[in-house]
């Protein structure tokens, strides 16, 4: 399985095209548009997610509610284009160009991106460096979460800090309701209002706020990723693709940092046989062993580095006059931090359903069912 995005955060719109999905998974917009609607929430938000209703277009691949077994294909409009139909233009001319882009933000892809691909409108790199892509890849997810949800799998993200402030209510799946009723993504109503307070003192100051998030996966059948080479193993895949989010600078899977200074009698989980099977009673591991699921709840932190667009702006330097000035301010977003957790829950079911087919092929959402199911018998009686 396999897809591309593309699109620019003020051209048209974004496409993605997914290819490999087998047939016969129940697919529509319901299944993917509350996950557009979750990417835009969050207390820390800028005007952009006011004029923007995501929603996808489903444009191929998909008949009478049910994939077909061909390549997907998902649009999602960009609102805000008609206010920059003119900027955004393909057609040759526009000069001087109106909104150019040349005092670069620090922390942005800017003025790399500018020696990168020779631009001096910087905007020719932030259009599509902008973390408005994530809409196409959280489209994409919330696919690689349907197939997981027909296969037992199940997901979860919430902000387990933000802006320095802690969530202090241990996670639990009977929570998440309350996740998802938070504008906070967390289940601790104090610390939500904390989090509020220190967004709204950021805003004032002209500044921004990162924080850190966790996604949990459960229903996991044993063995997907492999131990047998280097570009199999799940962990190293998860971090890439964790990674590859925007402003997303640091990845431990389980509680990886606080496990690296106990002794490993501390950290390794002892196994158990009860009734019939294997059981852990601790989960250290975070649900991986050898770069492969070992059947217990995936955990995975993120850290996230606060938005680089500052509205009280760091010293730069003006990529044509190189003369010193003051790094451009864009509209943007205090926090995102919210909206992470959902774009990283998407980006590693992507990870996960993709491990789904490499172990159990299966053109079709039957046969895949099948084969789970009877590795799952496997691995309880093994
Ligand atoms: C975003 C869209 C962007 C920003 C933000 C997230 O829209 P605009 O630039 O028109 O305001 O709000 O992007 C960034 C933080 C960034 O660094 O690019 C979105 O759809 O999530």
């Amino acid at each position: 399985m396999r897809y591309l995005t593309a699109g620019e955060s003020h051209g048209p719109q974004l496409t993605a095209i997914i290819e490999g999905l087998p047939s016969q998974l129940p697919l529509g917009k319901a299944d993917i548009d509350p996950w557009l609607r979750r990417r835009q929430g969050g207390y820390g938000r800028g005007r952009r997610m006011v004029i923007e209703t995501d929603e996808a277009q489903v444009l191929s691949g998909v008949r009478a509610g049910r994939t077909t077994g061909a390549p997907v294909t998902l649009v999602i409009e960009n609102r805000d284009h008609r206010n920059w139909t003119e900027i955004m233009s393909p057609e040759p001319g526009g000069e001087p160009r109106k909104k150019a882009l040349t005092d670069a933000r620090p922390g942005h892809a800017d003025l790399t991106g500018g020696i990168k691909y020779r631009h001096k409108d910087l905007r020719d790199v932030l259009e599509r460096a902008s973390a408005r892509e994530t809409a196409a890849r959280v489209a994409v997810g919330s696919v690689a979460l349907k197939l997981l949800s027909e296969l037992g799998v199940e997901g979860a993200n919430f902000v387990s800090s933000l802006g320095g402030i802690e969530t202090r209510e241990a996670f639990s799946w009977d929570a998440l309701d309350a996740i998802e009723a938070s504008d906070l993504r967390t289940p601790d109503a104090d610390a939500a209002a904390q989090m509020r307070e220190r967004i709204d003192q950021a805003k004032r100051d002209g500044d921004t706020l990162g924080g850190i998030l966790e996604v949990r996966f459960r229903g996991l059948p044993v063995g997907l990723g492999s131990f047998v080479h280097a570009d199999r193993k799940l962990d190293g895949r998860i971090a890439a693709a964790v990674l590859s989010v925007q402003a997303m600078k640091g990845v431990e899977i389980g509680r990886a940092f606080e496990n690296a200074v106990k002794p490993g009698s501390g950290v390794h989980d002892a196994v158990h046989y009860r009734e019939g099977t294997y059981a852990r009673d601790t989960n250290g591991a975070g649900g991986l062993e050898g770069g492969m699921t070992n059947g217990e709840d995936l955990i995975v932190r993120v850290a996230m580095k606060p938005i680089a667009t500052l509205m009280k702006p760091l010293p730069t330097v003006n990529v044509v006059t190189h003369e010193a000035s003051d790094a451009a301010r864009e509209r943007s977003d205090t926090t995102a931090v919210p909206a992470a957790g959902v774009i990283l829950q998407c980006v590693i079911g992507w990870v996960l359903a993709e491990a789904m087919l490499e172990k159990f092929g299966g053109d079709t959402l039957p046969e895949l069912q099948e084969r789970v199911a009877a590795a799952r018998a496997y691995a309880h009686a093994y």
